[in-house]
């Protein structure tokens, strides 16, 4: 019964905040600005206060309008071989600022290189063992054929120290798949033995067009060398952090030595995300929205617009957004113990994106950022 009464309070209530609305819609984002600093754009800031500027404008449309990825129905070999050898040997790597690790690396660098074939293609890529344990590797997301899936015992012997190995197939659908270890998984993959692999489509028609392409894998690192063991870290200063991670690195380097996304205004850039690490990043993007175009290789149909993406481990989307909002913007993941290096912050899964037409330090009519959220010096 006293339903309505309350629903008639809350409508009194609610009176004034809509006649705030009003006054706000009719005053407009002039007043606004006139009542902060004049609108003088460029004014930077004084001390603490940074000046108000103009309303950025909204892309969401745009964005909406940005037509989907085709999807491959048959992939018809194209006829073409392509050949890789890629040697799996221990390398050095300063994953963050001062702290290098031995890794146990494909071809000297994590990630290992980006490997990028045409739908239809045979691939045969050749790993050589030069590590002193043996190993298998996977083709992460892709349709092969069981025995070229890389998991031991089951599809073949791991490839012991000093031997290679040979794994063809012809290329699938196109999208991003990653390829790492699946033998002593957690150790070697921890050590670095993981990489994007792209495939193209093989016909550009119906394909969007993109100004950018660019691809994230994140990992997580203990920060011990390739073959230590948790035991050996005793007596330590070693910070605990998440399941023993205690950093975290986008393409192999923590901010803020992880290398910015350069973007230019009115780009549309796509970015392939890999989770190759045993934990869950919330992965945040400031100042702009995006959208998942493919899940694990898949084109996403009529996709949400957002700006946080959950990645699992072993995940892989493809986002897309427009870079409407010029300055240094990052994005980065929302566990925030992620975002620092062995506990200091910031650090860790902080990418940037950063705008040719602005530098860093407030020019270009974009706030200012302090010395220690600019990104890398380069
Ligand atoms: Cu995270």
């Amino acid at each position: 019964m006293n339903e309505p009464t309350a629903k008639a309070k809350g409508g009194n209530k609610a009176k004034p905040v809509v006649l705030a609305v009003i006054l706000a819609a009719v005053l407009g984002v002039g007043g606004y600005v006139v009542a902060v600093r004049g609108g003088d754009r460029n004014a930077g800031y004084e001390g603490n206060t940074v000046a108000a500027q103009e309303a950025v404008p909204l892309t969401t449309s745009e964005l909406r309008k940005l037509p989907p990825l085709p999807e491959t129905d048959a992939v018809k070999p194209t006829g073409k071989v392509r050949e890789r050898t890629i040697t799996i040997k221990e390398g050095r790597q300063e994953i963050a600022p001062g702290v290098t690790v031995k890794t146990f690396a494909f071809d000297g660098q994590v990630p290992g290189p980006v490997l990028r074939f045409t739908e239809g293609d045979r691939v045969r890529i050749t790993f050589r063992n030069e590590l002193k344990e043996p190993t298998a590797i996977h083709f992460h997301g892709m349709h092969l054929q069981n025995q070229m899936d890389g998991v031991p015992p089951l599809t073949q012997n791991p490839i012991q120290p000093g031997e290679s190995f040979t794994y063809e197939f012809i290329a699938p659908h196109a999208g991003t798949y990653m390829y790492h270890s699946h033998f002593n998984s957690i150790a070697q993959i921890d050590a670095g033995m993981y990489g994007a692999l792209i495939i193209d489509p093989q016909s550009p028609l119906g394909q969007p067009g993109f100004d950018k392409d660019e691809v994230w894998v994140l990992s997580a690192w203990t920060g011990m060398d390739a073959g230590m063991k948790m035991e050996d870290m005793k007596g330590m200063d070693h910070n605990q952090g998440d399941m023993g991670y205690i950093y975290y690195t986008i393409n192999g380097k923590a901010f803020p030595i992880v290398k910015p996304l350069q973007v230019k205004k009115g780009d549309v850039v796509r970015l392939r995300l890999i989770n190759i690490s045993n934990l869950v990043h919330p992965m945040h993007l400031h100042g702009h929205d995006f959208r998942i175009i493919a899940k694990d290789g898949h084109p996403v149909r009529d996709p949400q617009v957002m700006n946080t993406i959950t990645l699992n481990p072993g995940d892989i989307y493809d986002i897309e957004f427009i870079a409407d909002n010029p300055g240094q913007w990052v994005f980065h993941c929302h566990q925030l113990h992620h975002t620092a290096n062995n506990g200091q912050e910031p650090g860790g899964l902080i990418g940037v994106i950063a705008y040719e037409e602005s530098r860093p330090g407030g020019q270009g009519g974009q706030a200012p950022v302090s010395a220690s959220e600019r990104g890398p010096v380069r």
